[in-house]
């Protein structure tokens, strides 16, 4: 399998991270791509032009990450990350969807602070935010249940909030909220979680 990426997306490194828990990092093939390039090839595999975009070993272009990770979680017999029924199921994809809400609302803020100073909307800014605030609320009024069996939940929470560290750090997203803070103590050193933590290549 290929995986076409770049470096710092936290949904190449869900990615990153249910490959490992499920024992595929082997298999994966890793693509450097460049966003920014405008001969780039990447939406002859993903119209849309993003990253995580896999190609399976049959031909397959598989986007989003979402779709990506419950794909590797179809290849291995051990615990699934995607639980399939039940109220575990929909626990699960409910805390995916929180920690991918404040990924993108992190994400639109990091890309509103890179345009030029007069073009900056604070207005903007601050609607993304109070979007995170009260996202990262929601999670810590659940953090005593993401410990335990690993999910696609608890992954994605962690790589959002491992996000926030990298790009956000200055909100402090773990004041008012210690039972989180502690739950991704323990989570982000698994090492899935060790393994893929970002950095701003040198
Ligand atoms: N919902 C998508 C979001 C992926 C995404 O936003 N990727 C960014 C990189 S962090 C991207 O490819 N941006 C390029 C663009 O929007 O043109 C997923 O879960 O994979």
């Amino acid at each position: 399998m290929k995986l076409r990426y770049t470096p710092t997306s936290p949904y190449v490194r869900k990615v990153m991270v249910c490959a490992a828990e499920t024992g595929a990092s082997g298999d994966l093939e890793l693509i450097p791509t460049d966003l920014l390039d405008a001969d780039s090839d990447l939406p002859g595999d993903n119209p849309l032009g993003m990253v995580p975009t896999l190609i399976t070993d049959d031909g397959d272009r598989l986007f989003d990450s979402r779709v990506i990770c419950e794909y590797l979680d179809g290849l291995h017999d051990g615990d699934r990350l995607y639980p399939s029924s039940g109220a575990a199921r929909w626990k699960a994809l409910r805390l995916q969807a929180l920690g991918d809400g404040i990924l993108d609302a992190a994400v639109l803020c990091v890309l509103e602070g890179r345009r030029e100073p007069g073009e900056r909307s604070a207005a903007f800014v601050a609607h993304q935010k109070g979007k995170i605030e009260r996202a990262l609320d929601a999670l810590a009024g659940e953090a005593a249940g993401l410990g335990g069996r690993v999910t696609i939940g608890a992954v994605t929470a962690g790589c959002a909030l491992g996000y926030l560290d990298f790009r956000l750090a200055e909100d402090r997203w773990r004041e008012r909220r210690p039972a989180l803070a502690a739950w991704y103590e323990t989570f982000s050193r698994r090492p899935s979680m060790a393994a893929s933590a970002p950095r701003d290549p040198a």
